[in-house]
Formats: C-alpha cells, structure tokens, sequence
C-alpha cells in the first residue's frame, strides 16, 4: 500500500478542512433560522415596524400575460391557465420558454430598498403549481424545467441576506391545478370532492413548504392563500411545520386557521382603525402577474394616500409587482413606488413603527341616508389627513392643506411644540386657538408636494381624549 509523505498529509488535511469549512459556510448561510420569540409581541416586533411590504406575482403566467393562443383572457394574469381551461400538457411546455435573461435579484431587492419597503413575500409557488425554486419534491419547478436552470429563491435569499431585506414566502398550499389531486383543475382532473386532496398536501404542499423553510435561510413570513378545503386539521399541519422548523416565522390570515396576522380582502382598505395586526394585500396595477395589456398604474400620490390610510388603521401594506418573462419589474411601477420611497426619506419617521390613529374622525362616517351595494350605510371617505403615533408625538399627514389652517381634533393633551418633519429648523408651527379648536397654521406646500407630516409633540406618552 502507498503511504503518503507528510507534506502530502498536510495538504490533503488542508483540503479536507476547507471542504469542511466550505460546507459550513454554504450550511450557515442556507439553514439558520431565527430563535424562538419569547413571546407574540415579540414575534410581531419586526412586521409592526415595518409597515411597508413588496409582493412579488412571478412564474410561468409571464410568458402569455394575459392571452392565450391569440385571445384575451380577462382577470388578473396568474389566472391565465384557469381562465382558459389550458390542459396541464399544453401549460407546462411553458417551462421550456421560462429563461428570464434579465433577472438580477440583487436590483430587485434594492428597488424595495429604494420604495422604503421593509420585506418581500415572492411566489413560490402559485396556484398553477410551478415552484420557483430547485424542489426535490416536484421536477416542475424553475431549476429542472426550464432552460433557465437557476434557482430563483435562492438568488433572491442571498440578495436580501446581503441588503438586510427580510424575505417571506408566498406558497398556494390549496389550489394546485398541475397536481391531480390538487384544488381547482376541474378541466383536467375533475371535480375536486372526488380527489384525494390529502394526498396532494402530504406528497407536494406539505413537502415543499419543508424545502422553503430549510434551504433559504430565514424566512420572516408565510403567505397561504386561497383556503379551499383547508378543514382545521389540514391547516393544523402546516402550523406545526413553521413552528417545528422556523418559530420565529409569521403565518398570514389565509392558511385556514387563525394565522399571527388578519389579511384583508385583495385590495380592501377597512374603513376604520382596526386593533389587532393586519396587512393589505394590493395591485399597483388590476393584476398580480404580468399583463402586457395593464397599463393602469396606480400614482405615487394614490400608494402613498394608501400607505398612510393603512399605517394610520393599524396595518401593513403588502403592495404587489409583476415582472415580466424576461424578469423585469415594469418600469413606470419601480418608478411611482421609488418616487414613494424618496418621500418616506423625508416622513418615514410618521411610518415606520408608528401606531394606529387616536382619532377616527379625519376617516370619514358612515351616511345616514346612502346604502352601499350589500345595503349597509355608506361609508363617506374623507381624505384630507391622516395621523399615526409614537409615544409623545402625533403625526398628522396633510395632503389637502386647507387655506386657513387646519382644525385638530380635541384631545386633553398640552402641545409642547408643532413642526414640519424634515424641516431642518423645527420651524415652530403656530397653533391659535379659534372658537374653542385648536387651529394649525400650517405653511403651504409647493405646487409639487403631494403630502407632508405635521409633527406634534405632546404631553404624556399618548392622547387623552
Ligand atoms: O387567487 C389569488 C390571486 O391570484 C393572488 O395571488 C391574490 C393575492 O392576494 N390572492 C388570491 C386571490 O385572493
């Protein structure tokens, strides 16, 4: 037998050693996960500071955006398969054209970054059951099927790792119309009672949502949607698997049961504050994925109006982009949300971490005489300024500034100092009293301003009403 020289020995030892360390650091980077919260206060410390989420609508529905075989398919562009009833065999050859050249993980993170978005939630997979990550569990996913071969989920990971992003995951643990025994292809696989769904959570969904929570690192969120026959024990499961393998990871309101968060309808505002933790799921467009023909974008004015309507109700807003097949975020929708992000420069301190109204009153009321279209009374939306709070201060966001100043609400507090944030100086804001209401005199913004943040600084920790 050969023996070898110690010179040998010492470098194949040295070899050993970096494979070792190689292999932790691949390990450190892909498998750590948060500790677990000592608490559901502090479990939700991260998202109620936050405030501000990107949503990201991407996967194979790109490529038709919206038509197929030369037809409109109306609705929103993830549908496209339902829509059209397309057969699972003709779908799927979509995977062989999915080579967005364009994608570059890291310039999509920073667009969040630059939008002053705190997290993303990416599909991982969606309902037409294309995962966007390498998964052992299935071969349709983006590093098997497609000429593509890279996976999605982990670039994105390690762009949010370096950028200090959080990054969640968006994962249809219900609909699922590729597998048979999934919910929702009635078209190819029948009528969903008569699947063994349980099959298709035990042998797909359950097994791949293990893959998201092991292979990339921390995951802040998991976003279910669309409980279809998620009885409570089904969507027990899912619950005992974030818990076992990442505890500090949130669930959202549509798993089936009580998740850490309430999610509103898509695109719903409630008309009032609301007092545990929530998030709105929206459009900067009228869809999710990619429509070539979806051209409607929502304003900065109208997002930040949004964002601050939501923040001074007590929740998140989870605003959506879809990037096309060659893996580009539309443009004019990275432009309106950076043109949001350079006002949250200048006011996110009235943003981030900032409470609920203690008000209620600038949201408007409910009519006494209008109905809505389910017959309840209509609510009248008012929309001249909305308020948030930290401890000490109140943050009135102004965006129709009124002539001859603005009328507070009462409350009992003193005010210790009025000022415009950002205002280098801390110009004092005058405050007279007229009639009994305490009036701001608050200066005229320039033609260009779409809001800006009055701060008060009060008396006591919160307002006395
Ligand atoms: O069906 C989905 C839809 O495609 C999209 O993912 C939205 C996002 O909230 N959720 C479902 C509809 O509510």
């Amino acid at each position: 037998m050969k023996t070898l020289d110690t010179p040998a020995m010492c470098s194949l030892g040295f070899v050993l050693l970096l494979c070792v360390a190689s292999t932790c650091a691949v390990n450190a980077q892909t498998s750590n996960v948060l500790p677990a919260p000592r608490s559901q206060d502090e479990k939700m410390a991260w998202f109620r500071e936050a405030k501000f989420g990107l949503f990201i609508h991407w996967g194979l529905y790109a490529i038709p955006a919206g038509e197929w075989k030369g037809k409109r398919s109306p609705g929103i562009g993830e549908w496209v398969m339902h829509r059209m009833k397309i057969p699972v065999k003709d779908y799927e050859q979509l995977a062989q054209q999915f080579n967005p050249f364009k994608f570059d993980a890291e310039e999509w993170v920073k667009m969040a970054e630059d939008a002053g978005m705190r997290y993303i939630v990416i599909t991982s997979k969606h309902h037409d059951g294309f995962a966007l990550y390498r998964s052992k569990t299935s071969p349709y996913n983006v590093v098997d099927a497609t000429p593509f071969r890279r996976d999605v989920l982990k670039e994105l990971a390690a762009a949010c790792a370096r950028r200090g992003m959080k990054l969640g995951f968006y994962y249809s643990q219900a609909q699922d119309w590729h597998d048979p025994n999934g919910a929702g292809n009635t078209w190819d696989f029948g009528p969903d009672e008569n699947k063994d769904f349980d099959k298709y959570l035990r042998e797909k969904a359950e097994p791949q949502v293990r893959e998201l929570l092991t292979g990339y690192g921390p995951v802040c969120l998991v976003w279910f949607d669309t409980p279809r026959m998620m009885t409570p024990e089904r969507s027990q499961r899912f619950v005992e698997i974030v818990e076992k393998l990442q505890p500090a990871t949130l669930i959202d309101g549509r798993l089936g049961v009580k998740g850490d968060y309430f999610t509103t309808g898509d695109n719903f505002i409630p008309d009032l504050a609301r007092d545990d933790d929530w998030e709105t799921p929206a459009t900067v467009n009228h869809t999710w994925g990619f429509r070539r023909d979806d051209e409607d974008w929502k304003s900065p004015g109208e997002i930040l109006f949004k964002l601050m309507d939501i923040v001074s109700k007590g929740g998140n807003y989870l605003l959506n982009v879809g990037p096309d097949a060659d893996g580009v975020i539309p443009k004019p929708s990275a432009d309106n949300l950076r043109t949001v992000g350079r006002w949250l420069k200048v006011y996110g301190e009235a943003v981030y971490g900032a409470g609920r109204s203690p008000f209620g009153e600038e949201f408007g009321e409910f009519s006494a005489a209008q109905k809505d279209r389910n017959g309840k009374p209509l609510f009248l939306v008012r929309n001249d300024w909305r308020c948030t709070t930290k401890p000490g201060k109140v943050y009135i966001t102004i965006f129709n500034v009124p002539r001859e100043g603005l009328d507070l609400p009462p409350f009992k507090n003193q005010i210790r100092k009025a000022y415009v944030l950002g205002d280098p100086q801390k110009q004092e804001v005058t405050i007279e009293m007229v009639n009994g209401v305490r009036v701001a005199r608050v200066p005229r913004p320039g033609p260009h301003a779409t809001a800006y943040v009055l701060v008060l600084e009060i008396e006591g920790d919160k307002i006395e009403r």
